[in-house]
């Protein structure tokens, strides 16, 4: 699809269109997510692992796995079981992150969450279906143009990126968070690169693995998805002040409620907006030797600061 005030130029010339890109991307990830977990007996499982998984959301992993694949080299095909991975998991960490004995919500992408469906036992088993699930489906779908030790790097990267030293260390700290008014600039900022960012790392360090790049490379990438991924949770804090629960399809203003520490709290908002800034111009700064290939990244990281859900 070509933007309008595109039409009159050469492909060289036109400007890149980040909506109509995603738009694309997100209809991909959709369809290959859909045929990934079909209903089978026992149909009570794969309904609720199909409810969170096919809610809605941006797509923002998969897409970063996918570009980030293709601007080293690779095709949408090497990547699409990692892609449909992440955001198995990142579903998984949002249906447990919403249970009462986390931080108890009744809303998620617009719906009631899992456990308000299917009960607090089959959403437990939901996410896990989901997190078992993504490992196996990089393991046997990834296709044979992708050479296994880089498969295997790929399942260790996950790993890593989901368990105590990553998601699982994040959510520990905040929940031992709460309710303290004393939280450092250093624990917020602990909780937030491995709750947020170590996952969006891995979606775009995984892309890059399954294309080839190199370990100088994989560097690059690694600080690429680092400053985008705190930015991208400034921005979350930003907008749980500032958006609806209609444009966020969860409760806003949950944090003031909880009378949570965050970067707005700490910053103030305008602060808290230059901070994000100053980390998607750093990401951005990462990605010049890439050159043109790279346009998809940039933009992403554009919207990351400027987008409103
Ligand atoms: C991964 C083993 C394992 C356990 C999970 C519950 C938990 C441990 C961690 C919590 C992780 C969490 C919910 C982090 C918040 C990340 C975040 C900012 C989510 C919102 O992401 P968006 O805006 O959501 O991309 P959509 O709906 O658009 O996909």
């Amino acid at each position: 699809m070509v933007a309008a005030d595109n039409l009159q130029k050469t492909p060289q010339e036109a400007t890149f269109n980040l909506l109509a890109y995603l738009k694309e991307r997100q209809k991909i990830c959709e369809a290959a997510l859909d045929k990934a977990i079909p209903i089978i007996y026992p149909e009570k499982i794969y309904e609720s692992m199909r409810y969170s998984l096919l809610a809605g959301g941006k797509r923002l992993r998969p897409i970063l796995c996918l570009a980030t694949c293709e601007m080293m080299g690779g095709t949408i095909e090497m990547a699409m079981p990692a892609a449909c991975a992440v955001e198995m998991i990142h579903t998984m960490s949002l249906i447990h992150d919403d249970l009462p004995a986390m931080d108890n919500d009744d809303y998620r992408r617009g719906k009631l969450t899992n456990h308000k469906i299917y009960g607090d036992a089959v959403a437990i088993l939901a996410g896990d279906g989901l997190l078992a699930y993504a490992f196996e489906m990089v393991a046997t779908q990834t296709p044979d143009s992708v050479p296994k030790d880089r498969v295997l790097q790929v399942v260790a990267r996950l790993g890593r990126a989901l368990g105590a030293a990553g998601l699982v260390g994040g959510q520990v700290v905040d929940l031992d968070s709460e309710g303290k008014l004393d939280i450092s600039l250093e624990t917020l900022t602990f909780i937030h690169n491995h709750k947020t960012a170590a996952l969006l790392e891995a979606c775009v360090v995984c892309g890059g693995i399954i294309a080839g790049a190199s370990p100088e490379d994989v560097q690059r990438l690694t600080r690429y998805s680092q400053n985008i991924g705190l930015a991208f949770q400034i921005v979350d804090d930003i907008l749980d002040i500032t958006a609806t629960t209609e444009q966020l399809g969860k409760s806003a203003g949950k944090d003031l409620t909880a009378k949570k520490v965050t970067y707005p709290s700490l910053w103030g908002i305008e602060e808290s907006r230059t901070k994000a800034q100053q980390l998607i111009e750093a990401a951005c700064a990462e990605l010049k030797p890439f050159g043109k290939p790279a346009q998809p990244l940039e933009a992403i990281a554009h919207f990351i600061t400027s987008r409103n859900n």
